[in-house]
């Protein structure tokens, strides 16, 4: 059963109050309990899962295979049992449901807590956090573990509000669920959300129309059913796959290859890319040659492979331009791809239409559909999946006051500043977790969310331990750490694609990379070298 308490309430001022249910704020909630702080966790929610409480549309499924998307702790992965290579939604939340009972978390998280404001008192040195129906919480030091996808984003399209039909954002879809039998369905974006919201109602829905900006250079999910004899024979592999995880650039149990594109055999080099290709998942994209994200001629041997299969599958040469042009309309793999089943094949239905915005963009909604230059076209049900807000979204979207008054959506106006994407100048006391400026986005969530809350929790221990009461990052390290990152970004083909990872779907936004780029080893080693050194870039007292 849902856990729709408003419960738990908190009257002591708390050493940690964690913001987020998620797999990273779930996995400080236990570790900081373990180590004996007073702690306690709040979410928006109705219960835990983060980003899989509210993704719920049609299709809604993980593009990262099970066996390292879970977390790596023994008493877990050796009972759970997955039922596909990549689980779907429902699975996901069963998974949450799981981990919080073996870890008895819930007794100390409040659900339904959405955090508006926050302030700092200098004198006390303890955070006083604010939601809407819960009494204020105080604690000394807080952790916002906000997701990269915590503000959705919805573009303003004129006349939306007068639309009669059902229009929702793809991550505020509803939870009783949506039959799109039947339906005449619009879909407005070919992200990741986009693409699996078309595959599926491609198959049910009377009339579908997917409108696409960009297309989506999307490869193949290969998904499996695993039995529960398949769940065993995997299981003594896994301690083996999340070593590996740690040690790999986006935080997966395998890596890019240590080998050139550009100086391969072309045989070599079509067979390795087939090789991948077959695999399926992530591998043609984070196991491929290690110089494809960076040159430009690498880039296009991995493009052409990814054209020519897919075009293979559109029937129409003219649907085939917009999905698969000939000339690639951003590096491969510099935005990010979305695991596919059988998407490039709907357009091949009848039932199914492509509008490429670059030609027919959206003019306005009206009660009954959407108007483009070739006028109205009616529609049951809208699915705007838009994207986020992404990466910096959640932290600007609260009120943290520093000791000026300033918020970080002022403080950030032009541009993210953290120390080890982990802290910003001006907020003491506040950490996030795959925040800005860190893996986050880069990395697999639940590697991510067991790396850098290992060195959290061990920072909060150092503090505990010292009998310090109080943590603020500098300036000075903010623009050593921002240099670092946006060094290593100039270096690769990312700036060349128009992303959520550099803030380019927001107009408006500053464009920079809102994650640390630079792979999870270099992280870990930034900030294991910034805490042998008695946490540089913090004043600590
Ligand atoms: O969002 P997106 P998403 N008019 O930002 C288009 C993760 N994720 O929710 O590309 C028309 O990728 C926009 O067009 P363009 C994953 O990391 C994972 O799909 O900017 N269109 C784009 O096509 C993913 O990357 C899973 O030109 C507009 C789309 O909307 C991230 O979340 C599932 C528009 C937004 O795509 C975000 O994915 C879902 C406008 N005004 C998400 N504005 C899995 O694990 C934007 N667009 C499988």
């Amino acid at each position: 059963m849902d856990n729709i308490t408003t419960n738990n309430s908190v009257n002591d001022t708390l050493d940690v109050l964690i913001i987020g249910a998620g797999f990273t704020g779930l996995y400080q909630l236990h570790a900081l309990r373990e180590r004996g702080f007073k702690v306690h966790l709040v979410d928006a929610a109705k219960d835990v899962g983060g980003i899989w409480h509210w993704n719920c549309y049609p299709g809604a499924r993980v593009d990262t295979h099970c066996q390292i998307y879970q977390y790596s702790m023994p008493e877990l992965w050796q009972e759970f049992e997955w039922r596909e290579r990549f689980p779907n939604w429902e699975q996901m939340r069963e998974y949450f449901k799981f981990v919080d009972r073996k870890l008895d978390l819930s007794r100390s998280i409040s659900f339904g807590a959405r955090v508006r404001t926050a302030t700092f008192d200098e004198d006390k040195r303890e955070w006083t956090v604010y939601m809407l129906g819960h009494q204020p919480i105080r604690a000394r030091y807080v952790v916002a573990n906000l997701g990269f996808a915590a503000k959705p984003y919805i573009p303003k399209i004129e006349g939306m509000d007068r639309f009669k039909g059902e229009i929702h954002h793809t991550a505020l879809w509803p939870q009783g669920g949506l039959d799109m039998t039947g339906k005449r369905v619009a879909v407005i974006g070919t992200g990741a959300s986009g693409v699996q919201v078309s595959q599926e109602a491609a198959l049910v829905a009377k009339q579908l129309t997917t409108f696409q900006r960009t297309p989506n250079l999307a490869i193949p999910m290969h998904n499996q059913q695993y039995s529960a004899e398949d769940n065993r024979a995997m299981r003594p592999e896994l301690p083996a796959a999340f070593e590996r995880c740690r040690n790999a650039y986006a935080g997966f149990d395998f890596d890019f290859i240590p080998k050139n594109a550009t100086e391969v055999s072309a045989e070599e080099r079509q067979a390795t890319l087939q090789a991948l290709w077959d695999k399926g998942g992530f591998y043609y994209w984070l196991g491929n040659f290690q110089d494809y994200l960076f040159d430009d001629k690498a880039n296009d041997y991995v493009y052409d492979f990814w054209r020519d299969k897919v075009r293979a599958r559109i029937k129409d040469p003219q649907v085939a331009d917009k999905l698969a042009p000939m000339k690639k309309p951003h590096p491969w793999g510099a935005k990010r791809p979305c695991l596919e089943q059988w998407y490039y094949e709907i357009f091949n239905q009848d039932n199914v239409t492509l509008v490429d915005l670059g030609e027919k963009p959206i003019l306005g909604i009206t009660e009954k559909g959407i108007v483009t230059a070739d006028g109205e076209t009616e529609f049951d049900i809208i699915a705007l999946a838009t994207g986020f807000d992404g990466v910096s979204g959640g932290l600007t979207n609260i009120d943290f006051r520093d000791g000026q008054g300033r918020t970080f959506k002022e403080k950030w106006s032009s541009g993210v500043r953290t120390h080890l994407g982990v802290s910003a100048a001006g907020f003491p006391n506040l950490l996030f977790g795959y925040g800005p400026q860190s893996p986050a986005g880069f990395c697999n969530g639940p590697t991510s969310a067991e790396v850098q809350g290992e060195l959290l929790v061990d920072l909060l221990g150092h503090l505990r331990d010292k009998g310090i009461t109080r943590i603020e990052a500098t300036e000075a390290a903010q623009e050593d750490w921002f240099k670092l990152v946006e060094d290593f970004w100039a270096m690769s083909l990312f700036p060349k694609a128009k992303s959520w990872y550099q803030g380019a779907n927001i107009p408006g936004k500053t464009q920079q990379s809102l994650n640390f780029p630079n792979g999870l080893p270099t992280y870990t080693a930034k900030f294991k070298e910034a805490a042998a050194n008695g946490y540089a870039g913090f004043v600590l007292n």
